[in-house]
């Protein structure tokens, strides 16, 4: 069967490099690639389907060029993957663009935001035919041989005769060394990663990519939905096949990649495992990661190291202990000044700290603990956002508790925590904090660690255009308006990007809402109700703030 995947995308996280094109004559994205259709093209095409992918930062193929494709080749399933809250509105005007084009193409939509608001994204969106929860590679197979009658494949959310149904879950897939490597081949694409990306994952200007090793996360930090997804659990592919994989990525001749598991710092023995094989298959690919402070492997970051991996990032979020309390972080100052001094001591190039500000219950002086604390670490890079809420995690279970949000109208938005919790600082607050606290933060780097800063900005200057290390570098001060800028609202999508004239009128289609809960098979009456689809097209949606440093 032929199959379409179009990764959605959120303009604010990919651009192209001054010179567009590589050597090779592919097109040049900074940005991170699609591995979530990447994996599931593989998957796909291993097992004799046709895959055709699409990535809407491909500036070849914007919507009408994907439209009129799937008008010429009538694919028999057309898939919209999508991360997250911010890249849902972008989902909804295509997937609004493709039903108008083609009456009859079978419309799916995965990843973590379908996942979790499978249900609601179902009769918001009836155009959309199946909502796939969770895991795609064993979904989208069992759905194509059921494109009819979807009513065995687990997973799928979808409607039977204007009634909502539910399948159940599908059960979590443990032996992920099944699937093969993501096709990175298969979009006429080269990935560099540097700027706009707040996080400078590996920071250099190579053939870059990303893999995940595992899946999952256990903690229970409430602003999460990672555990959520992921029911709880943490899974990983083997060591060797991680290798391999490696070794893959050698031959295609990649410079770095990045690994977007959750937490690829749980098991020492698999980590040992993964370096070893890639020091005695003589790969030298560059690799960064991510994981929780409070890790055992600490005592593998020489290892790490050794195998040529060069970014450790940590979620340090806070300096105040009663604020990772409040987060349930489930981890202490002390542990964090560990990690990140031996992860530098090991030789680890550029140990990145996520920082969250803007919490509940935070005051003035946490904030100015958070900065302090920052400075003192041996930190290379630091990016300070103010927390958000999103829906699935247990902090909007809270707020909906609280009477903060409103579960039924706001699941598809997302708020700074400042704007709706009155425990938080005022948003002028903590942005005349937070660009003091930087301030402090910088001068305290150069004047205590001024050798460190002088090779950090030795290395930007190296792998980045010198407008864009300008721009890294002041952007922390730009940020001091309160409530949603202009960048950062979902409707800036709606309202100002080419696709508007076309997509003005989609977004106009009645939606259509919750009417009765009928039966324990949860399945839902779905009834026609023209409101929400022209209050999310409005733009209503707060979104998110996010300034790097
Ligand atoms: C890498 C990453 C990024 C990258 C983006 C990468 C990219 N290509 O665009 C960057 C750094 C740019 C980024 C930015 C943001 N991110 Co982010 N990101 C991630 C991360 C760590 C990994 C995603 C990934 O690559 N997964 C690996 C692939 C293989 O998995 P996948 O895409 O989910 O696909 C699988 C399934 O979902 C399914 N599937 C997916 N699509 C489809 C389609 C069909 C048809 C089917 C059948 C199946 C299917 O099959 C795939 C294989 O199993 C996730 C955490 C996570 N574990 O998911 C957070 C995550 C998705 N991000 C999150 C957020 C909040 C953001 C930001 C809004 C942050 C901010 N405040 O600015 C922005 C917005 C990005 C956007 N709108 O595009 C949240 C989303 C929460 C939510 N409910 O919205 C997550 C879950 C992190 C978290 N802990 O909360 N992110
Ligand atoms: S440790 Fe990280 S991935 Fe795990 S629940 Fe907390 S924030 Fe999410």
């Amino acid at each position: 069967m032929r199959v379409f995947l179009i990764h959605i995308r959120d303009p604010q996280f990919y651009a192209l490099p001054a010179s567009s094109r590589g050597k090779n004559g592919r097109i040049r994205i900074m940005g991170f690639p699609p591995i979530g259709i990447m994996s599931l093209s593989a998957v796909l095409k291993r097992a004799g389907h046709e895959c055709v992918m699409f990535d809407q930062a491909n500036p070849e193929t914007p919507n009408g060029v994907i439209i009129d494709e799937i008008r010429r080749q009538q694919p028999d399933l057309v898939g919209l993957s999508f991360l997250s809250t911010t890249s849902y509105p972008y989902a909804k005007i295509l997937a609004r663009q493709i039903r108008a084009a083609a009456v009859h193409v079978r419309l799916a939509f995965g990843g973590v935001f379908a996942t979790l608001n499978a249900e609601l994204v179902k009769v918001q969106c009836p155009e959309v035919d199946f909502i796939c929860r969770g895991d795609g590679e064993q979904l989208i197979l069992d759905l194509l041989e059921r494109l009819d009658d979807p009513f065995e494949v687990a997973g799928v959310t979808w409607a039977k005769d204007g009634v909502l149904v539910h399948n159940p879950n599908r059960a979590l897939d443990r032996n992920l060394d099944q699937w093969p490597f993501p096709d990175r081949e298969g979009l006429p694409l080269d990935f560099v990663e540097s700027m706009p990306l707040d996080v400078p994952a590996v920071l250099s200007m190579d053939r870059f990519t990303t893999m995940q090793t595992s899946r999952g996360c256990p903690w229970p930090c409430v602003f999460c939905d990672i555990p959520i997804f992921n029911d709880g659990k943490w899974r990983s592919r083997s060591p060797q096949h991680v290798v391999d994989e490696f070794k893959q990525l050698q031959a295609q001749e990649y410079g770095s990649v990045y690994f977007v598991d959750d937490h690829f710092l749980l098991q020492p023995k698999r980590i040992e495992a993964i370096c070893n094989g890639i020091d005695d298959a003589g790969v030298t690919v560059k690799w960064g990661c991510e994981g929780r402070v409070d890790s055992t492997a600490q005592h593998l970051f020489p290892t790490m190291a050794k195998a040529h991996c060069r970014t450790v990032m940590f979620g340090i979020e806070s300096g105040s202990q009663k604020i990772l309390d409040r987060l349930k972080k489930e981890q202490t100052l002390a542990q964090v000044e560990t990690a990140v001094t031996k992860a530098k001591q090991a030789g680890i190039e550029i140990v990145h700290g996520f920082f969250v500000v803007g919490n509940p219950d935070e005051t003035v002086e946490d904030m100015r603990a958070t900065f302090a604390f920052a400075a003192e670490l041996r930190l290379d890079t630091f990016g300070f956002n103010r927390l958000c809420v999103y829906r699935g995690t247990p902090l909007w279970q809270e707020y909906v508790r609280r009477g903060l949000v409103d579960d039924a109208t706001d699941w598809y938005k997302y708020f700074k925590c400042s704007e709706i919790d009155p425990t938080c600082l005022s948003g002028s607050i903590i942005n005349t904090e937070r660009t003091a606290g930087l301030r402090r933060l910088f001068r305290y780097k150069l004047t205590h660690y001024p050798l460190q800063t002088f090779r950090l900005i030795r290395r930007f200057m190296r792998h980045m255009p010198l407008r864009d290390v300008c721009y890294l570098i002041v952007k922390p001060f730009l940020g001091s308006k309160t409530g949603p800028t202009p960048n950062e609202t979902i409707s800036r999508a709606v309202e100002h990007r080419s696709i508007k004239d076309a997509a003005a009128d989609l977004t106009k289609l009645p939606d259509v809402q919750f009417g009765a809960v009928s039966g324990a098979d949860k399945a839902i009456k779905i009834v026609s109700e023209p409101a929400v689809s022209q209050r999310a097209g409005r733009g209503n949606s707060r979104v998110f703030d996010d300034s790097g440093a």
